[in-house]
């Protein structure tokens, strides 16, 4: 079903119906393209509000990327119509529209590009699909091939629906002069403002050959006539017609009639892509269509992505987990922190915590990051809902609705990134726009505001929301708590008290700590539950997320959130795993909460109204599971932690792929939860690749797993390697270090030692780091378990 080539650099899907969904993304700094194995894809680009170039067969509303997208038959995608003139037999590449049962099929995720290659009739078809850096441009390279002993007649048709364009203005039309067809249109407006917001925009969709074509087509409605998706009217005749589109769907149809013999390849490439006007589309024929054109664009991408490397390279007993750290994950880090998930005002949340994960990919990218957020702090310390990244840029959907939590991120996602890059001068950098205050005043400010908006409970008010988007009406009339946010304020006041007596300013840190405290006992006398923590109490004083509640009985957040704020005291602590471990856990992760809800809790919000077991409302939500699983590391619970950080990615076996219906390429926001309730559709995962998740799951495996820290003086080595590993090698790039680690359990070793180039380290510390140098250090721990007899070394 799924297999890996490349040492792990590609990802293999071996058809197109088990896990139908599946797919894989590429970027570049303009735009992005999501498509799964059957030819479906979603594409959006920077202008500079995010927009579309080809879209479904009626008007579609502009929105955020959004989970487990459905696809059906007039989805856009990328297809090519493969018929035989002799026989008449059609089929299509990937799979859609025609849905032919492939000889062989294999779709293709690489970190570069994605490919597809189906083979039916004796012939294959591939296709594959990379872009170039800086420009909103697909290429397309597509190769027929006669794998059979005769001769063939062939037709290949490129079809790539560009769907409905706009109710004012639409058309369509083959442009000898171009070499391709031209859709043209006009953006839909009514307030005349818009008219010169609109202008420049890129209202054109092209598609572009290499090799010139026999026949073309145009007009969507006349393509397909009676004959539907799977046999076009067109198709059916020797010839496309060659028709315009006049206020009619446009659509980018090619016809090539090959003749191919026995073992003849022929290659076909062309451009997908927007543009403003003609001299635009010329500009990008002349760059790209040509062979040499794609190779440089491949190339230029590859550097691009070197970029995005990332500190790690492991070689663990387990093969699968390595292909996803060393190709995979980093990527969809970078993804995150260099585009900003293709957004012109990512929530301040998203923001700080996707540079948290360029701390580890690209630090100085994460400075600026902090600095550009820091410059849009409010006069009272609250940070704004989201972070503006042009000048025209407007706050958006829900950044329109207030949220409490946004300046925890703020000592949180700091902390990790002095740890890692040791670069404490940002501290005293002065933040533009903020009177001369410093990143330390700042991100003070910050935390004191945290201090601040708490009620005479000592609990942090919710308003519309925290971390938990939807969880709206908890306290929308200014008195509900978050459980949740309070201890997360605790959290981070402990983090920047720590950071304040690095700086000498005890007075200060002794604020923070005793604020903290002071929290944390609020927490305790307001929220314990017995078992464990609730998750707020509402604006009429109910506590929720306690044993009493028959839907949202536990939640997740507090539990990892009281591990990390210190709140749980031992026996606390034990109550609480046990209590996520029975109410929580299942195959796919821990979910969010449970019992999913199953209807609206006026006194809790609209994440109540979601489907049971999506999203907010009890899914596996991997941003939440990864708290979990940082907190569990964080008290040592390493063996727990790791059992359930493997189960966020899916595979290797089968069965587990097919439940996911995901690829190991990228984590997902959620996997379905609903364990109980909907134990059929649980594990599904929400294909969206978007998730604060990426950051956090990079970093556990860092600094936790493998335990290679950095801290203000160095790179201190504190394993929590799962206990049925006996080895693991690891590359760890630290501060312009390299360091080679092998990990060994041995039978003699009683606790942890560590030889640097053969000398025993006194401590688990590697100070002064020195930039340019070879460390070589050899970590030997305990025997903990016996040997698992199912992993293969
Ligand atoms: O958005 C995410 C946010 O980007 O939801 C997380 C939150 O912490 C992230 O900052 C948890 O709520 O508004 C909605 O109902 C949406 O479902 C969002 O909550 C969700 C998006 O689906 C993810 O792109």
């Amino acid at each position: 079903l799924v297999s890996s080539a490349g040492n792990g650099s590609r990802c293999q899907l071996h058809s197109p119906t088990a896990m139908p969904a599946a797919g894989a993304f590429l970027w570049n700094r303009r735009m992005m393209i999501q498509a799964n194995c059957r030819g479906f894809a979603v594409a959006r680009f920077m202008q500079p509000e995010p927009a579309s170039y080809a879209r479904g067969p009626n008007i579609e509303a502009t929105t955020f990327m959004q989970p487990e997208q459905p696809y059906y038959a007039h989805h856009p995608g990328r297809f090519l119509y493969i018929k035989d003139e002799q026989s008449g037999a059609l089929f299509s590449a990937p799979h859609e529209p025609v849905r032919a049962a492939p000889d062989s099929f294999c779709f293709t995720a690489a970190p570069e590009e994605i490919t597809w290659e189906v083979q039916k009739h004796g012939l294959r078809a591939s296709m594959g699909l990379s872009l170039p850096v800086d420009e909103v441009v697909e290429l397309w390279q597509c190769e027929i091939a006669n794998t059979s002993a005769e001769t063939r007649v062939v037709s290949v048709y490129p079809y790539f629906p560009v769907g409905y364009m706009s109710w004012m203005n639409q058309s369509a039309e083959y442009r000898a002069d171009l070499g391709g067809i031209v859709c043209s249109s006009v953006t839909p407006y009514q307030k005349v403002e818009d008219y010169f917001k609109n202008r420049d925009f890129k209202d054109k969709t092209f598609f572009l050959h290499e090799t010139p074509t026999d026949a073309w087509e145009t007009c969507q409605p006349v393509f397909e006539g009676e004959g539907g998706l799977h046999n076009p009217d067109a198709v059916q005749k020797p010839l496309l017609g060659c028709g315009d589109a006049r206020y009619q769907m446009p659509a980018a149809v090619l016809q090539y009639r090959l003749q191919l013999q026995p073992g003849e390849r022929r290659t076909l490439r062309f451009l997908f892509g927007p543009a403003r006007d003609e001299g635009e589309i010329l500009a990008l024929r002349e760059r790209y269509l040509s062979a040499d054109g794609f190779a440089a664009a491949a190339d230029g991408y590859r550097r691009y992505l070197e970029q995005g490397r990332g500190c790690l390279h492991i070689d663990t007993p387990d093969r699968e987990l390595n292909h996803f750290v060393n190709h995979w994950l980093p990527r969809q880090v970078f993804y995150h922190g260099d585009v900003n998930r293709l957004t012109t005002d990512p929530q301040t949340r998203n923001y700080l915590q996707d540079h948290m994960g360029m701390a580890y990919i690209r630090p100085q990218t994460a400075r600026a990051a902090f600095l550009h957020a820091l410059a849009q702090q409010k006069p009272d310390g609250a940070m704004p809902d989201g972070i503006l990244l042009d000048a025209k840029a407007e706050l958006k959907y829900i950044n329109q609705v207030p949220h409490t939590d946004h300046c925890v991120w703020l000592p949180v996602c700091l902390d990790a990134y002095l740890d890692e890059s040791g670069d404490y001068a940002l501290l005293d950098e002065p933040v533009p726009g903020q009177g001369g205050r410093s990143v330390f005043e700042c991100v003070s400010r910050a935390v004191e505001h945290l201090a601040v908006a708490r009620d005479e409970r000592g609990l942090s008010y919710i308003n519309q929301g925290d971390w938990c988007d939807p969880m709206n009406m908890a306290g929308y009339r200014g008195k509900g708590v978050s459980g949740w946010l309070s201890l997360a304020a605790a959290y981070g006041l402990k983090l920047w008290a720590h950071i304040c007596v690095q700086r000498n300013e005890d007075a200060l840190a002794e604020r923070y700590l005793s604020t903290a405290e002071e929290i944390n006992r609020a927490i305790n006398r307001h929220l314990w539950d017995g078992d464990w923590f609730a998750r707020g109490i509402t604006d009429e004083g109910v506590a929720f997320g306690v044993r009493d509640d028959r839907e949202g009985r536990i939640y997740l957040n507090p539990q990892s959130w009281a591990l990390l704020s210190g709140a749980a005291d031992a026996g606390q602590r034990a109550r609480m795993l046990r209590a996520v471990e029975q109410q929580l856990e299942t195959p796919f992760g821990p979910v969010m909460l449970a019992p999913a809800y199953t209807a609206m809790r006026e006194d809790v919000g609209r994440l109540t109204q979601k489907h049971p077991g999506s999203a907010e409302n009890g899914s596996v939500y991997n941003h939440a599971a990864i708290f979990y699983i940082h907190s569990l590391y964080g008290v040592g619970e390493g063996d727990k932690a790791w059992g359930l950080l493997r189960k966020m990615i899916p595979g290797p076996d089968p069965e587990d792929l097919l439940r996911r219906g995901q690829l190991p390429v990228f984590v997902p926001n959620y996997y379905r939860g609903a364990w109980h309730q909907y134990p059929e559709h649980a594990g599904r995962s929400s294909q969206l690749f978007n998730t604060g998740t990426a950051a956090w799951v990079y970093r556990c495996m860092l600094e936790q797993l493998f335990g290679l820290k950095g801290e203000r003086l160095g790179l201190r080595i504190a394993p929590q390697l799962p206990s049925h590993w006996q080895r693991a090698r690891v590359e760890r790039h630290f501060r312009g270090a390299v360091f080679e680690v092998s990990f060994i359990r041995a039978a003699d070793v009683e606790k942890l030692r560590v030889e640097l180039d053969g000398v025993p380290l006194r401590e688990p510390l590697i100070e002064a780091v020195e930039a340019g140098r070879r460390y070589r250090l050899c970590v030997s721990l305990p025997m903990i378990a016996p040997v698992d007899e199912n992993i293969t070394e």
